[in-house]
């Protein structure tokens, strides 16, 4: 059994389904740069258009209705808000999430709100964009911003989306905007995201009763070799991907071993109460003892697991030992914010059912020993830009036609309805 409140959702993110990319008064994002250079994106796809979700919202909603959710994960677009990431808020801009989240609230669906999916309005870039710390300040005001419009009506805060993948993909190897390849030279802009999630959940406690958190990518290690060395790869890998980005907000300070640019007073607001940890899962990653002098750790290959369209190890075990060792390691409740496959077939998609339900299993299997998890998001109720593999991927529980604009329930849409009204 799932605790009674446990909420089931769908997630997805601004610039993945929007589109109306200079429509609404909306400055452009580092996105809207990354996908216009020529060789990021694999298809040569953008998200100027994409699910064109700007203006089908209400369809778009009546797809969740129908799927019987309790909450609908969406992000906000900061060059919406405020479209050079500065001063007072485009009217137009919060007018949409204004109807957006009126017409959740319709249909009773509780609207989770992402403050950050990425896409930083391209003109704080140009002033050095997170290396810069005035962009933790702006996103605190930002935040500010969009509490006081939405904090009587959104029902759960998230600050930031997966801080780690921002730094990592976008500041470390330059595969995700802004397409810096810096290696552990990006370590600043994880130091300045989590100082602006820290001004934001300030913020956002002025303006709003409703809980917040942070939805942070995780990865449960497997060590690949048994030596010491192999070992030890292990836990300074996970000290990157699953404790960096968490223990620093729970007052717990950075692990050791991260050069950052702390100054004094910064862990104080970094570790602003928050009142739950958001989880998104894909795979295990597996880690072995370094064979270059790059990074402190080589990243292997899973062998023995089938494999989704992205090649990303099936591993649904792998989420029941993430949120068993968050448990123990911090005893807080929690959010899987995400948990999605990519798989092209349509209408049928066996392999997206059964991967959603080793997942949900793996939950009820974490919550039976002992893990306070609270709901359950999956990634994502449509297809849509999938970063840098443009249209090539595909994560949705109904399928898009980017042509038409033709929305396609697939066959786990289906499944996750009924499984959802299961649980009832
Ligand atoms: C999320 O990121 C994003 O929040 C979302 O916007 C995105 O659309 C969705 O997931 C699907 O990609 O190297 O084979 O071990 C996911 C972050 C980082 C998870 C890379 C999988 C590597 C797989 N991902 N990770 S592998």
């Amino acid at each position: 059994m799932f605790p009674k409140g446990f909420r089931w959702g769908a997630s997805t993110a601004a610039y993945q389904i929007e589109g109306a990319s200079s429509e609404g008064g909306r400055g452009p994002s580092i996105w809207d740069t990354f996908s216009h250079e020529p060789g990021r994106i694999t298809d040569g796809s953008t998200g100027d258009v994409t699910c064109d979700h700007y203006h089908r919202y209400r369809e778009d909603i009546d797809l969740l209705a129908g799927l019987g959710v309790d909450a609908y994960r969406f992000s906000i677009a900061w060059p919406r808000i405020q479209p050079d990431g500065t001063g007072p808020v485009n009217p137009d801009g919060v007018a949409f999430y204004d109807r957006l989240v009126d017409a959740l609230l319709e249909r009773g669906i509780d609207p989770v709100a992402t403050l950050f999916h990425w896409d930083l309005p391209q003109a704080l870039q140009d002033r050095g964009g997170w290396f810069n710390r005035e962009t933790a300040y702006r996103f605190g005001e930002y935040a500010d911003h969009v509490g006081a419009a939405l904090g009587d009506r959104v029902r759960l805060w998230i600050t930031l989306n997966e801080p780690f993948v921002h730094t990592v993909f976008g500041h470390g190897f330059g595969f995700h905007a802004p397409g810096e390849a810096r290696m552990l030279g990006a370590l600043p802009t994880a130091h300045h995201q989590l100082l602006g999630h820290g001004l934001a959940v300030a913020a956002l406690r002025t303006r709003s009763a409703s809980p917040i958190t942070i939805a942070n990518n995780h990865s449960p290690v497997r060590v690949i070799g048994d030596s010491d060395a192999d070992r030890a790869a292990g836990a300074a890998y996970d000290a990157l991907h699953n404790r960096l980005f968490v223990e620093p907000l729970l007052g717990l300070g950075y692990p050791e071993g991260f050069e950052l640019p702390v100054r004094d007073g910064d862990l104080d607001i970094i570790a602003a109460p928050i009142d739950a940890l958001g989880v998104n899962y894909y795979n295990p990653t597996g880690i072995s003892a370094p064979t270059t002098d790059e990074l402190p750790f080589d990243m292997v290959m899973l062998e023995g697991y089938p494999m989704t369209d992205f090649g990303w190890p099936v591993v649904p075990e792998g989420l029941t030992d993430l949120l068993t060792d968050l448990h123990t390691r911090y005893g807080r409740p929690m959010y899987v914010t995400e948990s999605g496959c990519a798989y092209e077939r349509w209408p049928e998609d066996p392999d997206r059912i059964e991967y959603l339900s080793g997942h949900v299993e793996a939950v009820r299997a974490a919550i039976a020993g002992g893990a306070d998890v609270r709901g359950y998001f999956v990634w994502s109720i449509m297809d849509n830009f999938e970063w840098t593999e443009g249209f090539t991927k595909r994560f949705g529980l109904v399928h898009v036609d980017f042509d038409s604009q033709v929305r396609t329930p697939r066959s786990s849409y289906h499944w996750y309805r009924d499984f959802i009204a299961s649980t009832r």
